[in-house]
Formats: structure tokens, sequence, C-alpha cells
């Protein structure tokens, strides 16, 4: 009776579950990519995830060939196996395939994340600080606009995010700093993070494909207001993206200028 109950109430669970992940039940947890690279990361995770389902489905289903047609039926010892050669060679090479097939779509599909190029259309220097960002748009060694983030007072009430304003469509270089403790860039939308390194200058590239306002955070512990440290990723039309700068651009003329 009692686990007749039990079984009703996983079962019920497994249905809650099943409808919390809704619509991403095929993206299996990851949010809906808005990059070119993205795309590729959800890619990996979704084909690793049916190679899994397909080892599982081989591995249960000889538990439950073993559980049917093998239960005891009398004292004598069932025929021993040990040191059969065929079937060792066998469970040896057979995880070595399936590691080395992961291992080849792992390595192929990084190469393509972490590709950088020549000449991306906008580059960005991105630092992180105790607790917000500054986010300042490159011209060469020109800098042409700047966003920041008014950092939190410890413990006090988290400002209003900086916003990162990129053209959808083009190649966009984050050069990543820190001035104080390590902090990571994180955009659970582009399914990508990075390290934010005092002393070190760590760099990615993508390619937006939505427009569209996405939150962003710092994913390393760093510090007592660590929660704070917001910021939003603004996917603009390159005309949009065009105008931000060229007012910036007035903007520091009239100021005197960098
Ligand atoms: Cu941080």
């Amino acid at each position: 009776m009692r686990s007749r109950r039990a079984l009703k109430s996983a079962g019920a669970l497994g249905l809650l579950a099943l409808a919390a992940t809704g619509c991403s039940g095929s993206r299996l947890g990851l949010p809906e990519p808005i990059s070119v690279q993205g795309e590729r990361i959800l890619h990996l995770w979704q084909g690793s995830w049916i190679a899994a389902f397909a080892v599982g489905g081989v591995v249960w289903g000889l538990i439950i060939w073993a559980v049917l047609f093998h239960r005891k039926r009398s004292d004598d010892l069932p025929p021993q196996v040990r040191y059969n050669m065929p079937i060792e060679i066998l469970y040896t090479a057979v995880p070595f395939v399936i590691i080395a097939v992961l291992f080849y779509f792992t390595a192929r599909d990084e190469n393509f994340v972490e590709k950088t190029t020549d000449n991306p259309a906008v580059v960005v220097d991105v630092t992180g600080y105790q607790w917000s960002w500054q986010f300042d748009y490159k011209e060469g060694d020109k800098t042409v606009a700047t966003v920041t983030g008014v950092p939190v007072a410890p413990n006090g009430p988290a400002p209003g995010k900086p916003v990162m304003v990129v053209p959808v469509g083009e190649k966009v270089r984050v050069r990543l700093h820190a001035n104080d403790v390590i902090h990571s860039f994180w955009v659970p939308a582009l399914i990508y993070k990075k390290d934010v390194m005092p002393g070190y200058t760590n760099e990615f590239e993508f390619t937006a494909t939505k427009t569209g306002t996405y939150e962003g955070r710092c994913a390393e512990l760093c510090g007592v207001d660590h929660s704070k440290m917001l910021f939003q990723l603004r996917v603009v039309k390159p005309e949009t993206y065009q105008k931000f700068i060229a007012d910036s651009k007035q903007a520091l003329a009239a100021g005197g200028g960098k």
C-alpha cells in the first residue's frame, strides 16, 4: 500500500519535472542560444545526450535481460566467463571508441567556438571589478565609447545594470580584464563564460544572431557582493550600434575627448 503511494508521488514528481522543462525539453536544460557559437555548443550538448541515452539503453537492456532470463535456478555455479578474451577485448574497445567519438566532436566544436579572427567588426575591452563591469569600445588603441557600472557599496542595494551594446550579425571580440580579483564573464544566452583574470587578458569572439536584451553576471565568487555583479548584453541592429558609437564620439569630442 505504502509502496503504491510512493510510486504515485514519484510519478507525479516526474510529470512535474517534465512540465517544468516544458518547451526547452529538446535543449535539455540549456537556454535558447543567441549566437553562432552558442548554437554549436547546444548541438554538442544534444549530441552528447543522444550518445549517453544510446549507451544507457544498451546497458539497461542488458541489465533487464540478465534479471529476467538469468535468475538463480539452483545452487550450481553458472558457467564462468573470466579470462574470456573476446569479451575482455570488447569491453575495453567499446568504451575507447565512445570516448574517442566524444573527444573528436568536443575538440572540433571547441576549436570553432574559441577561434579568433584578424579583423573583428567590434572590439570591446571588458573590465570586471568589485562589484561591477566597465565596457570600453575600441577603434585601434582609441576608446570610442565607455559604459561604466556603478560599483555596489558593500552590502548596499544593487544599482542599475551596465549595458553592453553589440550589433547583430557581426563579429565581436571581447577582451577580458580584471583590476582586483578573478571574476567570470557569463551571459547564459551565449552558452559561454570565461574567467576574467588580473594580469592576464582572456579573449573570445562571438557573432550574435538575435536582437534583444540578455542578462549577464559574474560567475566566479569574488567577494561579498558578487551576486550583485550584474550586467546586460543588448544585441541591436548595426545602424543602432553605429549611432551609439557616433553619439558617444560626439559627446567625447564635446567634453574635450580622450
Ligand atoms: Cu565578480
